[in-house]
């Protein structure tokens, strides 16, 4: 290690002096400004991970559903998975070091991780369309040469298309070829075979109206469009030509406003989508005969994908186990069905993909999917394998079955949550089971619920357990959120403190919107007297105009996933 030339190129991407920043869930994310010198450390950092794993490693330029003036960096582990923990602790100690001390916390890190700095080392690198993304990016490459690393700049990807790249890079091309055109070609290939299988419907010409949340996420389905414009059709709506990243659009918009995107002109019982700003994420969506929103979240995908998925294994006659991973923030209803319904077994853990992904690892079929609409299905290698040799030994429609199964496997993007590859799953299924997006939308009604921010001193006073379920710290906390949920009916609300913000979420919910608002208004109340709450304390708010018609709570039950 040349700690001179380390020095002296570091001096070119000098640490603002007194600038802490933290490797949360999502990587480093804050203004676009204060990032350069982080950009430069994680180019650094990526070439010890590659040397220890012996492995390409990735480094993803983007602040994902952030406003287009902040940025972010996260790296990609060998499988395309999320930086292992204690590498996330080396992160931030090399990010907050001051200029001086640098090299010796670079040292230090190679000492406990035992890298070997004699081996090569290969970063591959994406960015989003972000204004600053560039510019940073240039920096991680001068982080890695710097180290003698080499590397591959694939310039503008999706999250999850750096994540596969970086998959397919360390399994020798076995997972797919590491180019957009092998992205395009595998994913577009098992589509067009699904949908194939679509006898009743598969004439159709199917349409879709994609909101790209003017993001990377146009560009990329763009590319896409080419490879599968023969069975689905795709209006591109904030596709970056004019407006600005994540501005009033965007799977995040939709999602915690519960209205439609600005731009998007949506005639009753269309299908809508949006995607967030790095397209990890994706939400659905329509308007009803009396123009009312229905958002189709997360959870409601799970649930189409996990039915969809338990049928095709009933009918090949295969008893692999499945499992639907959720957080916390799942709507109650969506867990009941899943549970009680269709008889899939259901877990949840703390907020954060890399905590679902992990979970999701433990079955031969893992369904793993945030309330976002961030997430994916995950399946074991001897599943693979298993279904790959059904699809050539069985006869008839359990052979048909077995090949529709083997190009599930291949839509998914198994490497993190990917909203194309999400999107062609959800169009596939919708065509071959004829489902309109109504009838997908009625397998179960959402539970009223709402999610508050409450500004504290400092959030980590909160502490929980039970998935972030419940809270331990501060003492009383909760004690007063039990009383609170004693006072309403189907109800439940948990606090917690936001990995990629300053504040602390509260969410609620009750057997109707008006005592969804206000147990959660009640719980951010308990927050702020319990946890140092800072400023105005929390006001009630206004009561949500949305869809719900609000049905008695058996007919929430029942509903069955329609068969062909
Ligand atoms: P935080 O800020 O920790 O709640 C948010 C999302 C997560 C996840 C991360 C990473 C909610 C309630 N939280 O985390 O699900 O997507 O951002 O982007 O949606
Ligand atoms: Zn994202």
């Amino acid at each position: 290690m040349d700690l001179d030339a380390i020095t002296k190129y570091s001096a070119l991407h000098a640490k603002p002096n007194g600038l802490v920043l933290q490797y949360g869930t999502a990587g480093f994310r804050t203004k676009a400004e204060h990032l350069d010198h982080v950009m430069f450390r994680m180019g650094l950092l990526a070439v010890l991970r590659s040397k220890q794993t012996k492995s390409t490693i990735g480094v993803m330029v983007t602040a994902s559903h952030n406003p287009e003036e902040d940025n972010g960096v996260k790296l990609v582990d060998p499988l395309g998975e999320m930086l292992a923990p204690s590498w996330e602790e080396h992160a931030t100690c090399l990010a907050n070091a001051e200029e001086q001390d640098m090299p010796r916390v670079l040292m230090d890190i190679s000492v406990k991780a035992a890298v070997n700095l004699q081996q090569d080392a290969f970063v591959v690198i994406g960015r989003d369309t972000r204004p600053s993304s560039e510019k940073l990016s240039q920096s991680v490459i001068d982080g890695v040469t710097v180290l003698e690393g080499q590397f591959h700049d694939y310039g503008l990807l999706t999250t999850p298309q750096l994540h596969y790249m970086v998959y397919c890079r360390n399994t020798s091309g076995q997972y797919g070829k590491a180019t957009i055109e092998g992205y395009c070609q595998k994913l577009s290939k098992a589509f067009t075979e699904l949908t194939k299988q679509a006898f009743c419907s598969g004439d159709e010409y199917r349409s879709l109206k994609v909101d790209c949340a003017n993001g990377i996420g146009a560009l990329k389905l763009r590319e896409m469009e080419h490879y599968i414009s023969q069975e689905l059709s795709v209006q591109l709506l904030n596709d970056g030509t004019k407006g600005k990243l994540n501005h009033l659009c965007g799977a995040d918009f939709v999602k915690s406003h519960q209205k439609p995107p600005q731009g998007m002109e949506m005639k009753p019982n269309e299908r809508c989508c949006s995607f967030d700003g790095d397209a990890d994420r994706i939400v659905y969506y329509y308007l009803d005969v009396d123009g009312h929103f229905h958002l189709i979240d997360g959870d409601k995908i799970a649930t189409l994908i996990s039915s969809f998925l338990k049928e095709l294994l009933l009918e090949i006659g295969e008893s692999l186990n499945i499992g639907v991973v959720q957080t916390a923030y799942a709507n109650g209803s969506s867990t009941r069905y899943l549970e009680e319904v269709m008889k899939v077994p259901v877990y949840c853990t703390k907020t954060g993909v890399k905590h679902l992904h992990h979970k999701a690892q433990e079955f031969d079929i893992g369904v793993y999917f945030e309330a976002n609409g961030h997430g994916t299905v995950l399946f074991s290698k001897a599943a693979e394998i298993r279904i790959k040799q059904l699809a050539k030994e069985l006869e008839d429609k359990k052979r048909k079955a077995a090949k529709m199964l083997e190009n599930v496997i291949d839509l998914f993007n198994q490497a993190a949550g990917d909203a194309i590859s999400d999107m062609l799953v959800i169009e596939a299924i919708l065509t071959l089971k004829g489902l309109t997006v109504q009838q997908w939308d009625a397998l179960y009604m959402d539970l009223p619920n709402r999610q508050l921010k409450v500004k504290v001193a400092d959030r980590q006073v909160i502490s929980t357990t039970d998935a972030e379920r419940q809270v331990v710290t501060p003492p009383g906390l909760q004690e007063a959120i039990n009383d609170l949920v004693k006072k309403y009916k189907l109800s439940r609300a948990f606090v917690r403190p936001s990995g990629t913000e300053d504040i602390v979420r509260v969410y609620a919910e009750a057997d109707s919107q008006e005592n969804a608002d206000s147990l959660a208004h009640a719980v951010s109340l308990a927050v702020f007297q319990l946890a140092g709450g800072v400023g105005e304390p929390p006001q009630p708010g206004k009561i949500h105009e949305g869809c719900w018609k609000i049905k008695p709570y058996y007919q929430l039950l029942g509903t069955s996933f329609p068969s062909s």
